[in-house]
């Protein structure tokens, strides 16, 4: 067997120095390890907090897969894995959405309300794929981003000042909390993903090379480790705290 072939059955070929690749392996496994963490101690919270830890390792859980298969993707090619990214997210983010409305629901959070922040996560990942995947290359990338920013202040909107921030308020003062920092994690953590869209922009942001060198999927990476491991733990520390 020559060589070559001996190399393509190795799963995966990462290379030292290879920093992106690096990402990848451990976003892979933190999010596995997490979706564990999340899975076993649904049965340490109390019932009516079940269906958020729940969720919390589903998000863990469809991540680990993904990154699973990203990393590999990343090792095979060198380059971004975009269509594994947001199939990811468009599953993902509409669950982050479902954490907003599961911990607001005793307070009166409607059906009508999950779908509004469904529908604005949706509106901003298709936008931002067809600007990153199709136009990428293109400076007009930055309209497709700019109609994806409006649909994230939105959701920041909802979350920080709107509906859910006043029911989470009548919720009592622990699911309060929780929401307050859940609202910072969109507001300074999901900002990171457009710094990653601009990176990943041929000539940045309108012809401007802001950003330029800077990995766009390092930044996607990090994001992710934050956002979906980090919203989860919030959301545990509410349900084994909360006497609401
Ligand atoms: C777990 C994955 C998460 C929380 C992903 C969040 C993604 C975003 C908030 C992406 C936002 C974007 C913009 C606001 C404009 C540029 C295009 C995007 C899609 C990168």
């Amino acid at each position: 067997m020559s060589s070559l072939n001996f190399q393509t059955l190795l799963l995966a070929n990462l290379k030292a120095g290879d920093l992106v690749g690096f990402t990848f392996f451990i976003g892979s496994m933190a999010m596995a390890a997490a979706a564990v963490f999340f899975f076993f101690e649904m049965s340490n919270v109390d019932k009516k907090w079940r269906t958020s830890i729940l969720v919390s390792g589903l998000i863990t859980f469809i991540a680990a897969v993904h990154y699973y298969y990203m990393r590999d993707f990343w090792a095979e090619n060198g380059v971004s894995p975009t269509e594994f990214r947001y199939i990811d997210w468009i599953l993902t983010v509409p669950l982050m959405c479902v954490e907003f409305y599961l911990i607001t629901k005793k307070a009166g959070a409607t059906s009508s309300l999950l779908v509004k922040l469904i529908a604005a996560s949706v509106v901003m990942l298709v936008t931002g794929y067809i600007g990153e995947a199709i136009y990428g290359a293109d400076t007009v990338s930055w309209v497709w981003g700019a109609i994806s920013g409006a649909a994230y202040f939105y959701i920041l909107y909802m979350v920080m000042f709107g509906e859910v921030k006043a029911l989470a308020q009548s919720a009592g003062p622990a699911v309060a909390k929780a929401t307050r920092i859940l609202a910072w994690f969109v507001l300074v953590g999901w900002a990171i993903y457009p710094i990653g869209y601009i990176a990943g922009t041929e000539g940045g942001l309108f012809g401007m090379k802001v950003l330029e060198g800077l990995s766009m999927d390092i930044v996607y990476n990090i994001g992710d480790a934050v956002n979906k491991i980090g919203f989860g733990l919030v959301i545990y520390a509410l349900a084994v705290s909360s006497k609401d």
